[in-house]
């Protein structure tokens, strides 16, 4: 669906705001920039130009998740479907464009409602109508904020299962500690009959995942530098985009693709009237990509207290989608 057929689509969807703000930015980005190591988290990534980016990200050659992903979906569908059974809740967390949910959705038995959360709110709300447009008869409530705070969403009559979807390798963003104490706070807001549906991304050849975050069009550097114009618009800062380059390496010992912005000279950046020293060669941390063997995701499942319903992937390994369930 095109920009013009999103404003005609009109249906009735409802919108949730918990506690994500462009406060929430600046505050997270004077802490980060006060740290030893600087950092700006990457929820910050996700601007509408960000979100732009990103989905242009998962049609570059070098990015397999997303096609990679996309097929594993479409294989199993009917049989996730039937795991879920009829008029389900899905939550999906971070979900962006929404583009691989309908996979799940045309073969569900009478969604009861489906609720995306994210925290970039425009391209939310635009796809959260075109879901909704598609779907009549489903409830869609579109709610803006961390998907990291299951217990402040608000309260739905849940007709069937309640579903966890978490595509993308979203996860991968979390360290394993992290990625655990997500999965129990989701753990406790499913319940026992709780599902989750979790893509992430498998540990492969390094120059692999070094290509897919190093693309030859360059789009990927964008993507990252851009959390620097966003602060710059959102957070009164004044980074030059230009004094910084792009670094992205897996790290073997960590299991994660580190990605950074090192700084090209001396240099300072203000905030919001505050100043910040940053010297020539310094890193700047913006995301992580953690990568998971099946061993390493049944681990963090089992500590989270769920069980590994079913792992499909791709016939490469390149990729996994996991089902889990909640354990006894
Ligand atoms: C959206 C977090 C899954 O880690 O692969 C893509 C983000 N960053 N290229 C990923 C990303 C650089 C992506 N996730």
């Amino acid at each position: 669906m095109n920009k013009s057929q999103r404003q005609i689509a009109v249906p009735s969807i409802g919108v949730h705001d918990i506690g994500w703000n462009e406060r929430t930015f600046l505050e997270a980005l004077l802490n980060g920039l006060s740290a030893p190591q600087k950092c700006i988290p990457c929820q910050f990534l996700y601007d509408p130009t960000g979100a732009q980016l990103f989905d242009q990200i998962c049609d570059l050659p070098e990015y397999y998740l997303t096609r990679t992903e996309t097929r594993i979906l479409q294989s199993h569908a009917y049989d996730i479907a039937r795991l879920i059974g009829p008029d389900a809740v899905i939550y999906e967390l971070g979900s962006g464009s929404s583009v691989k949910t309908p996979i799940l959705l045309d073969k569900l038995e009478r969604p009861h409602a489906y609720v995306p959360i994210d925290v970039s709110r425009e391209n939310l709300v635009a796809s959260a109508a075109e879901i909704a447009a598609a779907y009549p008869n489903m409830r869609v409530e579109a709610v803006c904020g961390d998907y990291g705070a299951p217990q402040l969403l608000p309260e739905f009559d849940a007709a069937g299962r309640p579903v966890a979807f978490f595509p993308g390798s979203t996860i991968g963003n979390l360290t394993q500690r992290d990625a655990i104490a997500l999965l129990r706070l989701w753990r406790a807001h499913l319940g026992s009959s709780g599902l989750m549906v979790i893509g992430a991304d498998l540990k492969k050849d390094p120059a692999l995942l070094n290509r897919a975050y190093n693309d030859e069009q360059g789009l990927t550097a964008q993507f990252i530098k851009n959390v620097l114009a966003h602060a710059n618009a959102n957070a009164d800062a004044d980074f030059d985009l230009d004094e910084f380059d792009y670094e992205a390496e897996y790290d073997p010992e960590i299991g994660a693709v580190r990605m950074h912005l090192v700084a090209r000279s001396d240099q300072e950046v203000t905030i919001a009237g505050r100043a910040f020293y940053f010297a020539r060669d310094e890193r700047l941390h913006v995301e992580d990509s953690h990568k998971y063997s099946p061993e390493d995701f049944a681990e963090i499942a089992h500590a989270a207290g769920f069980s590994v319903a079913r792992v499909y992937t791709d016939p490469r390994n390149l990729f996994s989608v996991q089902i889990l369930r909640a354990a006894g």
